[in-house]
């Protein structure tokens, strides 16, 4: 991997940490962030060392939003040409399972980042909106698709229609992220709760994390169907017979990733 302007990255037992890294505007996203951290989030997809990806920010906002100096001159074909939002569909195809650890404020498109990764945790602080509809837009990067799938209509579009906050634990309530931890904790349960689905056997990971998003747009039979040649298709790995020799013979297995 180069290094990079806006991230900071590193491999560390098994998972590819990716730390937003644009103090000076709060990691504002822009163009260039945003195509750093899809490289980024795709390299540790290929790599073997790697099994699951963790993002993670700091200080006083996770991520402040896509950055408005960038926004401010653009033109309906600008950006049509330039079709930034092709990074963001890029994350919807990264195969291993991507945790998020956030803090202080996650806005806007950092919103929408958030609601791209698989598993989010948050320290108790943590404060969430979607500001857009007082700049005059709306979320451009799956915030209105994502949103209103995870809490549904009623939610999403108080939300949305009036950019007010949301805490940590309104967001647990609610089903957008998965803990709420101490903010002294964040990185700790973090990298745990990351190194606990690292240890898993990499391939069940792949095929539930692909079954799942099946779920997301499928009808309920097509999704069966699906997830049943998934089911399958682990028989004819190495860990599923380590898996269960191991169970059997009542020791701990120990898995390849193949
Ligand atoms: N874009 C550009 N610069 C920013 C942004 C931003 N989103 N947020 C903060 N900054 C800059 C500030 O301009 C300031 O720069 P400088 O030091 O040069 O003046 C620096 O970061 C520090 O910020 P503040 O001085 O404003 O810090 P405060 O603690 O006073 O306030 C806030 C923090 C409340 C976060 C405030 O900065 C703020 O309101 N920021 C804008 C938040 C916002 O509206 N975000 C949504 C943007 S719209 C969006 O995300 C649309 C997504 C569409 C698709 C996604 C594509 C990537």
């Amino acid at each position: 991997l180069p290094s990079f302007t806006y991230i900071r990255h590193e491999v560390k037992d098994g998972i590819g940490w990716i730390e937003l890294h644009r103090p000076e505007r709060l990691n504002a996203l822009n163009r260039e962030m945003v195509k750093e951290i899809v490289m980024a989030m795709e390299a540790f997809d290929h790599d073997d060392t790697v099994r699951v990806v963790l993002l993670t920010g700091k200080g006083k906002a996770f991520c402040a939003g896509a950055d408005i100096e960038e926004m401010a001159d653009q033109t309906p074909m600008k950006m049509e040409v330039a079709n930034q939002f092709a990074d963001w569909d890029r994350l919807g195809l990264v195969k291993k399972p991507i945790v998020c650890a956030v803090q202080g404020l996650v806005l806007g498109g950092g919103f929408e980042l958030v609601l791209s990764c698989d598993l989010v945790i948050a320290e108790e602080q943590t404060m969430f909106s979607f500001p857009e509809v007082q700049l005059g837009v709306m979320p451009g990067a799956g915030g209105t698709q994502r949103l209103t799938k995870l809490v549904g209509k009623t939610k999403a579009l108080e939300w949305l229609l009036t950019g007010d906050r949301i805490t940590a634990q309104e967001a647990l309530q609610h089903r957008v992220i998965n803990k709420v931890v101490q903010s002294e904790q964040l990185e700790e349960e973090a990298f745990r709760f990351a190194h606990t689905i690292a240890k898993q056997p990499v391939l069940s990971l792949r095929l539930i994390k692909e079954a799942v998003e099946v779920a997301q747009h499928a009808s309920i039979y097509e999704g069966m169907q699906f997830e049943r040649k998934n089911f399958y298709l682990l028989f004819d790995s190495y860990d599923q017979e380590e898996g269960m020799s191991a169970f059997l013979e009542e020791r701990k297995p120990i898995f390849k990733g193949n």
